[in-house]
């Protein structure tokens, strides 16, 4: 008998390569290939439309966004972060020349925990580094008034929260900047790719030089830039996937509920977002193993391998625990509610495509 197909944790939604094909054709024509051509321009004026959002900058990926955006707000010294990331958040900093803080997450929402941020400020601390985790928004408002008071920056690491609403309105549109990822992992994806969020048109302009070297014009250079130009293949890609996004919001969803109903009842198995939290673009599906579980969580872990199920412990191990950001004995920050999550938590496969019947598969592995 053949081996079941194998299931990863996700899989990029790809719309008809022939939407795609006549937009290469052009610019195969035009040979206006990067630097801010039509399509960039297109893309961005998309993403404004259906994200809600003003000033939006393109970028090669979210590390440089996150990287860029604490260069341009001038961020020093130390900034406070989560520790229940991709390694990308802390590697941001790290590379723009800052000392990541780690503050401990709410068990409930697995985001930075807002009442503990003031307790980690120092005379150093020069801004937030916050991240929607599995798209679900922040305290935004506890953190906009902790950085009012402290005279912080805040940037969101919004890499997860794509077309996420709060109270109304675009979770990106909090913080000095939001960076968003597009990369084949994400919601929404152009395979890399990724854009930063500014508040204002001023701060958009010194992100948009940022990512070009610095450049004014031919002769002014104002920053130490770097280039993170999206290049205009991955912008046409963009303007087409904005087309299916809503359908794979909705794919997404559907699976969402059918997990619900198939994992119902499981001792020991809890969802980390209650069917109610809405909206939700459903980036991922976390659940968390407790001790009433007939396996460990490692345990279920490596079950599911051997079954052709590559489920994922996003994020274990917690960033803090990677050498680079390692601090002298007895300093270590102590943060028992992200510890305690990133030793159950486990993302199951979740993309548009998954079937009904691969979704069974999954559930009967779990259960058995
Ligand atoms: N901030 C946060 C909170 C993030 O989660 C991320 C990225 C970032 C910042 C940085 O964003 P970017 O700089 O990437 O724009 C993946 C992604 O590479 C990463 O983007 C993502 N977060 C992270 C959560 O997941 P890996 O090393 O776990 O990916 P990988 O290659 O193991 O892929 C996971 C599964 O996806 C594979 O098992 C199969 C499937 N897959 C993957 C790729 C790349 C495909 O089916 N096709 C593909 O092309 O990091």
């Amino acid at each position: 008998m053949d081996a079941p197909k194998n299931l990863f944790v996700t899989r990029p939604a790809l719309p008809p390569l022939s939407e795609f094909i006549p937009l290469v054709e052009k610019i195969w024509a035009s040979r206006i290939v990067t630097n801010f051509g039509p399509y960039h321009v297109q893309f961005i004026d998309g993403l404004r439309q259906y994200l809600g959002v003003e000033h939006i900058s393109l970028v090669t990926n979210a590390t440089v966004g996150l990287m860029l955006a604490s260069r341009a707000l001038g961020l020093t010294g130390e900034v406070i972060t989560t520790p229940f990331s991709f390694v990308a958040t802390g590697h941001a900093l790290l590379w723009a020349g800052l000392k990541p803080v780690f503050v401990d997450i709410n068990p409930n929402t697995l985001n930075i925990d807002a009442n503990r941020i003031e307790a980690a400020i120092t005379p150093l601390t020069s801004g937030i580094m916050a991240v929607h985790c599995y798209g679900r928004p922040c305290d935004v408002e506890a953190i906009e008034d902790i950085a009012k008071r402290h005279n912080l920056r805040v940037i969101y690491d919004a890499a997860h929260a794509f077309g996420i609403q709060h109270k109304g309105r675009s979770v990106l549109n909090f913080g000095d900047h939001a960076v968003l990822s597009f990369h084949a992992t994400k919601v929404f994806n152009t395979l890399e790719g990724g854009a930063i969020v500014s508040r204002s048109v001023e701060a958009k302009l010194r992100i948009d030089r940022m990512i070009n070297y610095g450049i004014v014009d031919e002769q002014t250079v104002e920053s130490t830039g770097f280039n993170a130009k999206m290049s205009e293949l991955t912008a046409a890609l963009g303007t087409v996937q904005l087309r299916h996004i809503d359908s794979y919001i909705e794919q997404r969803r559907q699976i969402d509920v059918r997990y619900r109903q198939l994992l119902v009842n499981i001792p020991g198995l809890h969802f980390v977002h209650p069917p109610e939290v809405a909206p939700s673009n459903y980036y991922a599906l976390p659940i968390l193993i407790g001790a009433e579980h007939h396996r460990s969580r490692d345990e279920l872990y490596f079950r599911l391998r051997e079954h052709n199920v590559f489920a994922r412990r996003y994020f274990y191990p917690l960033v803090s625990d990677f050498p680079m950001y390692a601090e002298p004995q007895g300093r270590e920050p102590v943060m028992p509610f992200a510890r305690s999550v990133a030793s159950r938590v486990l993302c199951l496969p979740m993309f548009p495509d998954l079937t009904e019947g691969e979704q069974q598969r999954i559930a009967d592995v779990i259960r058995s």
